[in-house]
C-alpha cells in the first residue's frame, strides 16, 4: 500500500491512498490530513486498509499535484552503507580515505542532518547543484519514514544531492557539499506495511538524462546496505527526540564514474521497485 500527499489546485495539502497508477482515494475526507498523524498509528497498514473500503472520493492523478511526503520531520542521512559507497569515496579523498574505511565498519554509522522539511523537494520539483562546485552528482537512496516512537512506518526515496569536489577536498566540508538548497528530495510515495526482508529485495536504479541522451544508468539491489534498518534509526535516536518523526536516507550504492557531473536542464530519475519513481530537474543554485 502507498500513501501519498498532494494537492489539488490552490487547496491545502491532502493525504491518499494509492489506489492504481491513475487514482488516488482522497483520505482527508475521512478527517486525516496529516501523513504524519498516520505514521503514529499501531497497525498502520490494517488501519489503512479499512479505510480503503469505505466510500471515499476517488482523485485521478492527474488531477493532482504530488508533494515530498514530509511535514514536519527532519530528514537525516547515513552515509557509507554500502561498499561502492566507501570505494568511491576512498578513491575521491587520499585525505579522508582512512575516515571512510573505518566508519564503514565502525560500530557508530556515519549520521548527518540533510534537510529542514520547508526545504525537502518533492517530486517533479527541481534540485540543485551549487555554483561553486565542479562534480555534482546525484545519490539514489532508500529513504526510512520513521514516526516519533523511531518505529519504521514506511519507505519512500530520497535523492542526497551531493558536491563531490567540496567534499573530497575536505571531510570538514561535507556540510557544504551535502546542505544547500534544493538539495534534497523525497517523495513520491510512502509504501506501508513492508517489512525490512520485503524492502531488502527491492532494488534501486537510477536514470540521467540530458535531451534526448541518457547520460547514465545504474542499479543495485536494497539488499546490499551493510547495517541493519533499525539499528540505524536506533543510532539516530540516541539522546535525540523527534516529536514529528524524521526521515532517514540510508545511503547510496550507486555512484557514477568519476568524469561525470551534472548539468543544469538534466533529469533525474529514481525508482525503487516497492516505491515508484522521483523524478526530478536540475538548476544551479
Ligand atoms: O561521507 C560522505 C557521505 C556518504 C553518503 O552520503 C552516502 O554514502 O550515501
Ligand atoms: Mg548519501
Amino acid at each position: 500500500m502507498k500513501l501519498c500527499r498532494f494537492q489539488q489546485g490552490p487547496g491545502r495539502p491532502r493525504v491518499g491512498l494509492v489506489l492504481d497508477e491513475h487514482t488516488i482515494l482522497d483520505l482527508s475526507a475521512e478527517g486525516i490530513d496529516r501523513l504524519t498523524s498516520l505514521f503514529e498509528f499501531e497497525g498502520l497498514a490494517a488501519q489503512v486498509d479499512a479505510l480503503a473500503r469505505q466510500n471515499l472520493p476517488r482523485l485521478a492523478r492527474a488531477s493532482v499535484t504530488l508533494l515530498a511526503p514530509v511535514e514536519q520531520q527532519e530528514v537525516w542521512a547515513v552515509g557509507v552503507t554500502y561498499l561502492r559507497s566507501k570505494t568511491a569515496r576512498m578513491e575521491e579523498s587520499d585525505f579522508s580515505a582512512t575516515a571512510y574505511d573505518r566508519v564503514y565498519d565502525a560500530p557508530r554509522p556515519e549520521l548527518f542532518f540533510k534537510a529542514l522539511p520547508a526545504k525537502v523537494v518533492g517530486p517533479g520539483d527541481a534540485v540543485g547543484i551549487r555554483t561553486d562546485a565542479k562534480w555534482n552528482v546525484p545519490e539514489p537512496e532508500l529513504a526510512l519514514v520513521i514516526n516519533s516512537r523511531g518505529h519504521i512506518a514506511g519507505y519512500t526515496i530520497g535523492n542526497d544531492m551531493s558536491s563531490r569536489d567540496i567534499e573530497g577536498e575536505n571531510l570538514l566540508y561535507l556540510p557544504q557539499a551535502k546542505i544547500y538548497d534544493r538539495s534534497c528530495a523525497v517523495g513520491p510515495f510512502v509504501t506501508i506495511g513492508a517489512s525490512e526482508a520485503e524492502a531488502r529485495t527491492w532494488t534501486i536504479s537510477i536514470a540521467i538524462e540530458r535531451g534526448a541522451k541518457r547520460v547514465f544508468q545504474g542499479e543495485t539491489s536494497l539488499g546490499q546496505i551493510k547495517r541493519r534498518f533499525e539499528e540505524l534509526v536506533a543510532y539516530l535516536f540516541r539522546s535525540q527526540t523527534f516529536p514529528h518523526g524524521a526521515v532517514l536516507l540510508t545511503g547510496t550504492g550507486v555512484v557514477p564514474p568519476d568524469g561525470f557531473t551534472l548539468q543544469a536542464g538534466d533529469r533525474v530519475h529514481i525508482n525503487i521497485s516497492g516505491v515508484g519513481v522521483l523524478e526530478n530537474p536540475v538548476v544551479v543554485v
